[in-house]
Parts: structure tokens; C-alpha cells; sequence
């Protein structure tokens, strides 16, 4: 049983100057938001059609005013976007606000950097874009959200983000909740400051990452769930542009973590609390038998009251998990194996990546496609106690070797895009990308991957080199 958050307390965000502590949000307990599943346009076959549109729209969040946010396919978040292994996916991408932006998939193996996302696939106001894709990773829950640069941070704060979940023969084989909004919940946890109910991202920003007030909990503010089945599986996603999350129920009530970034992990982790730094995910489950109908079990982050669970009647019920939860196929490295080395620093304007701010324009590394590199990365800024810098590679999932050189944490033996990397720490990883293309490699404090903590990766096939034409920040804008 993990009982630990597993990362320097030192460098918590709750340590940083300019902290925003969550408080209460004024008004009602909500019923919590839980998003529809995105329908298809049409189905042919293998060959599976959406439309997904950024655009504005009003959102009922605090008592009063409706405040103005931006969503896919609605006014604030997204749609459940629902993709299957081994099927093809053409999505038209529109974009009804008035300005540019990119919608990347964070966690998809996928062709870059136009398919994925990144800066170089600009939609334009009224414009579209068309991408088409077979998923060929397993199950996992990755998300949806835009990242044009330097503006991701801005439209994130603004409600853009959707969660996606991937399926696949072998998870949906296992006895797991899958009752979509009854007892399968995606938690998207962010937080937002409001200012007569509208959101201000330039006054309320922070180079260091900006913190909302409220706690907002898939577009909830005081959500409550309506336990109606013993074991609730609830998809973790930090969403939040800085926030970190430390999760806990009030009495440290245990439950299974099965899944982290890139899909199930190989055996599933008990615990009673998990921090998760920004863009981080886990598939958690938690039994909920031992309580008596009408009791009221609270998730709190840190000490702020969360998500209340509302213990209904349900009859007992045991899930079977079984060992392993899934075969996980190694990634093999040797003595000859590359090492590619890179280096997270500073804080507030001073963040880096290898000691350089992004460019657009230039290629800071290469890599051979489907050609296993060890990456080490590592967070050499300890002032004040440094902070704590999650990191992200953009069109692969990877693999945990080392941190420091010891052995890595229970729960993060799975594929993994996004690792919250400690000071004075280097995380040793295996990372092999299957798909061609530019790829963004960067910090997902959204603030600091916008002041340009962040860096580029060419992966290539030597039998087939690609020419690519990069566009400048100001060309995308
Ligand atoms: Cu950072």
C-alpha cells in the first residue's frame, strides 16, 4: 500500500509566493458534470467520422451571471471522445472562435506535427482542418486540448480540454465499472478564479503557472456524486494549467490504482493518497461498500474539501482483477543504447529547456523512428526549494527506468507521457517513438511551456526522409 505522495515535499506548489489556497465556492452543491459521449457523424466500417469545433459559449458555474468560457462541441470542456485500437479515425477539426488554435492529442501515438497538434497545425478562425489516423496503442485515457504557441495556457484556462478514452479487446475483456456518468467518471480537476463571474486570465496570470481559487471539477464547482454502485472507477485527469493535485478521501480510505497515463498498469497499485502534476492521469478504483447508505465520503486535495460522495443502496459486488492486469510489452535497452540527455531549469521568466527558450524553427534533436533512445531529463533548479516540473513528449508513451538512479515509483511501471520530475532529480526513461514527424518535448506547467520551456524532436526514416517547412511563431498566429 502506497501511503506517501511520492514526490519533495519541499517543492510543492502550496510552497511557491505567489500559492493560491482553494477556498469554498459561494452557492448550491451540484450534481457533477459528467460529459456526453461525442457521436460519430457516420460509422463505415473500420472507418469511424467526427467533428470536433472549438467554440464560445455561456457555462452556469457560480450563482448569477453565466460565465463566458470556451469548449468543444459546447460551451465549456468537451465531449467523451471515444477511440477503439485498430480503428481508423477521420476528424474534421473546426475552429468557430476568432482566434487560432491547434488541437493536440496528449497521449496519442500519432504522425506530427500536423496530425498531432503542436504549434505547426494552426486552425484558423472559421477554418478547418482534417486529420486522419489508426489508433494503434492500447487502451488508455489520454485528452484533447489546444496548444498554439504561445497562447495554450490562455485557452485552456478558458474551458478548452476534452477528455479521450482509448479501448481495446483486453481491457474491455476485464470486470471493470463501465457505466458511463454511474459508475465509470472522468475527473477533470482544474481550478478557476472568477471576477463577477467571468474569467480574467491576464489578471489572474502567474509566469510560475496560474491558480484559480475555485476548485472546478469536470466544469463543477461543489460537485457531489450519487454513489449508486459499490465500485466506482473514476478517471483522474489533472487538467489544471499549474495545480498540483494531492488526492485523498478525509478518512484515507484505500483504492486500486489500474491505469496511468498510457493505459492499465502491468499489476494494479493500492494506495491512499496520489499526487498528480499537471496533464498526469490515473484510473483509480474505489470501493465503496463499507459505508451505510446516507453517510458522505469526501475527496479532498491537500486539506480542501473536493468531490463529496453521497453512499446510496447498492448491493455488494467484487471485482476479480487479475495478474497481471496487463502484459505490457518491455521496451529493450542495452549498453548500446543511445542516451539523449535534457535539462529543465529555472523558474518564473527564467525557465529552460537545455538552457534555450522554444523556437518554432529549429530542430533541437533528432531520433530514428521506431529506434529505442534512453532519455535522461532532468530538474537542476533547487532555489527556494526548486518546483517540481512535469514533463511531456508529445506522439509516444514511454518507459520509467531510474529516478535518481533508484528504483521508480509502484505505480509508474506502465507507459507513460507525462512525469513530474523533482529538483535536483534526473529521470532515466525509454523512449521509442512508431510514428514519423516533429514533436514538442516541454513542460506542462502550461505557463512555462508558453514562456518557451520547451524543445523540438525530429523523428525520422533514414529509407524515407521528410522536408518539413516550419512556420514561425508570428506565421501561426
Ligand atoms: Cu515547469
Amino acid at each position: 500500500m502506497i501511503t506517501k505522495y511520492l514526490y519533495d515535499e519541499n517543492a510543492y506548489d502550496y510552497h511557491d509566493g505567489g500559492y493560491v489556497q482553494l477556498e469554498q465556492a459561494p452557492g448550491a452543491e451540484h450534481q457533477l458534470n459528467v460529459p456526453p459521449i461525442l457521436a460519430p457523424d457516420r460509422v463505415e466500417g473500420n472507418d469511424i467520422f467526427y467533428t470536433v469545433t472549438a467554440q464560445a459559449g455561456e457555462t452556469s458555474i457560480l450563482p448569477g451571471a453565466k460565465t463566458r468560457t470556451w469548449g468543444y462541441n459546447g460551451s465549456i470542456l468537451g465531449p467523451l471522445i471515444k477511440f477503439e485500437m485498430g480503428k481508423t479515425y477521420h476528424v474534421t477539426l473546426k475552429n468557430e472562435l476568432d482566434e487560432v488554435t491547434t488541437f493536440h492529442w496528449h497521449g496519442l501515438n500519432i504522425v506530427g506535427p500536423y496530425d498531432d497538434g503542436g504549434p505547426h497545425a494552426p486552425v484558423y478562425p472559421n477554418g478547418e482542418r482534417k486529420i486522419t489516423f489508426t489508433v494503434d496503442q492500447p487502451a488508455a485515457n489520454i485528452w484533447l486540448h489546444p496548444h498554439p504557441c504561445p497562447q495554450t495556457a490562455r485557452q485552456v484556462w478558458n474551458g478548452l480540454a476534452a477528455p479521450v478514452i482509448i479501448s481495446d479487446q483486453h481491457e474491455e475483456s476485464l470486470d471493470l465499472p463501465r457505466q458511463w456518468g454511474v459508475d465509470d467518471f472522468p475527473i477533470v480537476l482544474q481550478d478557476r478564479t472568477y471576477h463577477e463571474n467571468q474569467l480574467d486570465y491576464n489578471e489572474d496570470y502567474d509566469v510560475d503557472g496560474t491558480l484559480g481559487r475555485y476548485a472546478l471539477i469536470n466544469g463543477t464547482v461543489n460537485p457531489v456524486v450519487d454513489v449508486k454502485k459499490p465500485i466506482m472507477r473514476l478517471r483522474l485527469l489533472n487538467g489544471s494549467n499549474r495545480r498540483e493535485w494531492r488526492l485523498h478521501f478525509e478518512d484515507f480510505h484505500p483504492f486500486t490504482q489500474i491505469g496511468s497515463d498510457g493505459g492499465l498498469l502491468p499489476e494494479a497499485v493500492e494506495l491512499d493518497r496520489i499526487m498528480l502534476t499537471c496533464a498526469e492521469r490515473a484510473d483509480i478504483l474505489v470501493d465503496f461498500s463499507e459505508y451505510a447508505p446516507g453517510q458522505e465520503v469526501i475527496l479532498k486535495t491537500d486539506d480542501f474539501n473536493l468531490i463529496k460522495f453521497k453512499i446510496g443502496d447498492f448491493d455488494a459486488e467484487k471485482i476479480e482483477l487479475p495478474s497481471p492486469l496487463a502484459k505490457i510489452e518491455e521496451i529493450k535497452v542495452d549498453s548500446e543504447t543511445p542516451v539523449f540527455k535534457t535539462v529543465m531549469s529555472g523558474m518564473d521568466d527564467q525557465v529552460r529547456l537545455d538552457g534555450k527558450l522554444f523556437d518554432m524553427q529549429r530542430i533541437d534533436t533528432r531520433q530514428e523512428v521506431n529506434k529505442t533512445q534512453i532519455w535522461e531529463i532532468s530538474n537542476t533548479n533547487d532555489m527556494d526549494g526548486g518546483m517540481i516540473h512535469p514533463f511531456h513528449i508529445h506522439g509516444c508513451q514511454f518507459q520509467l527506468i531510474k529516478r535518481n538512479g533508484k528504483e521508480v515509483n509502484p505505480n509508474e511501471h506502465g507507459w507513460k507521457d507525462t512525469i513530474g520530475v523533482n529538483p535536483n532529480e534526473t529521470v532515466t526513461i525509454k523512449v521509442r517513438f512508431t510514428k514519423l514527424g516533429i514533436f514538442m518535448y516541454h513542460c506542462h506547467i502550461l505557463e512555462h511551456e508558453d514562456t518557451g520551456m520547451m524543445a523540438q524532436i525530429e523523428i525520422f526514416d533514414p529509407k524515407h526522409p521528410i522536408e518539413y517547412h516550419l512556420m514561425s511563431m508570428d506565421h501561426q498566429m
